[in-house]
């Protein structure tokens, strides 16, 4: 048999072209595109379906610390399964220090909790709290040499907020190994003075978490990250940008000719503060960081997407179950929204959103969409081109979508942990059906056919996005 598979009859589109082919499976990797393909152990029929690469979502949270009780509700298992449904391939967590942990333990300790325990393919990104000298000088060059090509700054947080000082140190090793940067820019004296200020005058409700972190809060430190990366000249990544300010921070470093990349989010696109003003907790729901904010930021994030400001287009899925002591009405979160945890889970329904509001309604090319959605992710974090396109030689990761398939987005259609999703009564249309993780399929029209440990971890080469 010349093939394992051929996908047949479908459209395929990469990030750069759409042209109707078949695909040739073997052994994993795409190994012939093209019509007539001939013979296969199997063959799938496409008519009427796109054929995309996989989705790489490059910034999600599983099971990380969350603080004292508080529990994500997601753990390998259930965040893969939901990103498999979801039309992704290949997901890539934070395998997340406290001050005084050895990095090295972290990401032992985070590989017993994924080894074994997923369905798509993962890679972590580090995340730095303890900038001391052991871990920069001995550590995370030695992590990054072994494939941790990535790491995340947090400017707020408590127990995870790096000083300026820190933060040039970390970007000095980053600039002399070669790694990218990614960072949290909200400035934490601002978000500490506004909170206290917030909640001496009573200002509990969950809707003053947005009140608490303005858009000047995110735009300074946006602006002071850029500052330092020029100062080290190293390239970074702004990630999770919510507004018109912060993203024009990045347009400006750019034509200034600053490597300065950019990543947003569908919480900022069709989420706004209003939705934390629900009644009973309701908004506890949508406390994320950066907040959602109006209907102007939400059109300044889409022109960032059109304009390549932002390459990236990732869930920051970050889960807590709602009704849930361990989770967003933990209860310290009900007596003020200083407590409710940050973050909202989203892995499962980033794409049909992208693709429903940015392809369906003719914001984004549908090779945008790819770019936004899996390329870009490959090409930022030393994955491509061995995955996040269709070509000959690359992993056969391939999300088969019903580009006419009407969906209205609902708890009751989500595979993951969380007992709610932001994005309730959103109506799409465009749905992923069938997930192809190297070959094999892990949901097939809409049933789950992959077996647990399926998803491999993958080790990354440097990304070429990181030279200065
Ligand atoms: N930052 C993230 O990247 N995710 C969730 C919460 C946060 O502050
Ligand atoms: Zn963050
Ligand atoms: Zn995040």
């Amino acid at each position: 048999m010349t093939f394992d598979t051929i996908i047949r009859g479908g459209t395929v589109a990469t990030a750069s072209d759409t042209f109707s082919c078949d695909v040739g499976i073997k052994t994993g990797k795409i190994a012939a595109l093209g019509a007539d393909l001939g013979e296969a152990a199997e063959i799938v029929d496409a008519t009427g379906m796109l054929v995309l690469p996989g989705g790489i979502d490059s910034h999600v949270h599983i099971s990380q610390p969350s603080g004292p009780g508080i529990v994500m509700a997601d753990d390998f298992a259930s965040a893969t399964r939901s990103a498999a449904f979801g039309g992704n391939t290949m997901v890539l967590p934070f395998a997340m220090q406290q001050k005084g942990e050895s990095l090295r333990e972290v990401v032992k300790d985070y590989h017993k909790k994924a080894d074994g325990q997923c369905y798509v393919d993962v890679s972590f990104h580090l995340i730095i709290a303890d900038a001391s000298e052991r871990v920069l000088g001995q550590e995370l060059p030695a992590l990054v040499n072994d494939g941790y090509t990535s790491f995340k700054v947090f400017m707020t947080y408590e127990g995870l907020a790096l000083s300026d000082m820190e933060m040039l140190n970390v970007m000095t090793v980053a600039r002399e190994t070669g790694a990218l940067v990614m960072v949290h820019a909200e400035n934490y004296d601002a978000i500490r003075f506004l909170t206290d200020r917030l909640e001496r005058a009573g200002k509990t409700e969950t809707k003053y978490h947005g009140t608490s972190r303005p858009i000047a809060v995110e735009r300074e430190a946006t602006h002071r990250a850029i500052s330092l990366a020029e100062i080290i000249d190293v390239p970074i990544m702004i990630v999770h940008v919510s507004n018109r300010q912060a993203m024009e921070e990045i347009a400006r470093a750019r034509r200034r000719g600053l490597k300065i990349y950019g990543e947003t989010c569908p919480q900022y696109l069709v989420l706004t503060e209003k939705d934390m003003d629900g009644l009973n907790m309701e908004g506890a729901k949508y406390v994320c960081s950066p907040p959602p904010r109006d209907k102007e930021s939400q059109v300044a994030c889409w022109e960032g997407l059109q304009q390549g400001i932002f390459s990236l287009f990732s869930s920051d899925h970050c889960p807590f179950r709602y009704d849930d002591p361990q989770g967003k009405l933990n209860p310290k979160g009900r007596t003020s929204f200083r407590w409710v945890p940050n973050g909202i889970p989203g892995v499962e329904t980033r794409l049909p959103i992208l693709f429903s509001e940015g392809v369906g309604k003719g914001r984004i090319s549908l090779n945008e969409f790819v770019a936004l959605t899996a390329t870009n992710h490959a090409k930022t974090y030393g994955l491509y081109p061995k995955k996040g396109t269709i070509a000959v030689g690359t992993d056969a990761d391939i999300a088969i979508w019903d580009p006419n398939r009407k969906e209205t987005i609902s708890q009751s259609l989500m595979h993951g942990n969380t007992d709610y999703t932001p994005y309730e009564g959103i109506e799409v249309t465009g749905w992923p059906v069938s997930t192809m993780v190297r070959g094999k399929f892990v949901v097939r029209d809409g049933k789950l056919v992959g077996k647990l440990g399926g998803g491999d971890y993958v080790s990354r080469e440097k990304s070429k996005l990181a030279v200065p």
